[in-house]
């Protein structure tokens, strides 16, 4: 069984995002996905997620592509999470190009930056519902 992970936030969940969580399972057989916890979205973007963490792992795991969410804390847990689930493949949009080679180096997985969907993002869909 190859095994997939991804990690973000998904927030206001969207196609941009579920285009992303599609090709990464095309990776393999099983997806995990490290959803940002309201704190580490702070952390991130310096902004508080509209639907709380449990929400949004609700809505993930309602997602046919989406095996196990588990909670993205910091920075620093991807290695770790990589070894404990047995990840083969890190995947994660190409916004984040380059940011995580360096778990090639440190574990077995192999790194895939995606592109991302273009023209949908939150702050597109906030800026169309104020009519700008
Ligand atoms: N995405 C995409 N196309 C869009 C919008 C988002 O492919 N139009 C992808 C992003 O590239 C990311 C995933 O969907 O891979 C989730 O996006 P966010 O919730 O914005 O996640 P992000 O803040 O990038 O968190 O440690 C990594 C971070 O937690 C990633």
């Amino acid at each position: 069984m190859r095994r997939v992970i991804t990690y973000g936030t998904f927030d206001l969940l969207h196609y941009g995002h579920i285009n992303l969580l599609k090709r990464a399972k095309e990776y393999g057989d099983y997806l995990v996905v490290g959803l940002s916890t309201d704190e580490f979205n702070m952390q991130k973007k310096n902004k508080k997620c509209y639907f709380d963490y449990e929400k949004r792992k609700q809505l993930l795991e309602a997602i046919r592509y989406v095996d196990l969410v588990i909670p993205e804390n910091n920075w620093e847990q991807k290695e770790r999470d990589i070894k404990l689930y047995q990840i083969d493949d890190f995947v994660i949009g190409d916004d984040w190009q380059s940011k995580f080679d360096y778990l090639e180096d440190t574990t077995d997985a192999k790194v895939h930056y995606l592109p991302r969907t273009p023209r949908i993002s939150i702050t597109k869909i906030l800026g169309d519902l104020k009519g700008n």
